[in-house]
């Protein structure tokens, strides 16, 4: 068995569960930010047998985009003035993070 962790962006997330409930596939939705944007994004936990891990990451890469989303600079507050950038930077995000983890044991008491 595995443990699929996908980060993915909000807008997606809806997509994202409905797609899996109608393979099957049993999901956990998580909020979770992101450490480099700072803004909130999804993750899902997906428990699955090893056999179904490809088809859950096909249904993962046909409901996710990428997007291009701006980075508002920060300021450098006494720090070093040398690597701040004064307008916003447009950076790339997802369509999906994907960590296929193996499970140890799986319980439901
Ligand atoms: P964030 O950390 O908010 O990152 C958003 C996007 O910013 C990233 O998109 C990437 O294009 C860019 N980025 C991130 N760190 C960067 C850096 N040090 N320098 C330049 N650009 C950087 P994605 O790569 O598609 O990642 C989307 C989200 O997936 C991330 O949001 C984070 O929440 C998660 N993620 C990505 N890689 C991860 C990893 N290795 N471990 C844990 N979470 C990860």
């Amino acid at each position: 068995m595995k443990l699929i962790m996908a980060v993915v962006q909000d807008q997606d997330s809806n997509r994202l569960m409905n797609a899996l409930v109608e393979n099957n596939f049993r999901a956990t939705k998580l909020a979770t930010t992101g450490g480099f944007l700072k803004s909130g994004n999804t993750t899902f936990m997906i428990g699955t047998e090893d056999i179904r891990v490809e088809k859950a990451l096909e249904v993962i890469r046909e409901s996710c985009k990428s997007r291009e989303q701006l980075m508002a600079p920060v300021s450098p507050m006494g720090g070093n003035a040398d690597s701040y950038i004064p307008y916003p930077v447009e950076v790339s995000v997802g369509g999906a993070t994907v960590f296929v983890l193996p499970i140890e044991q799986f319980h439901q008491f």
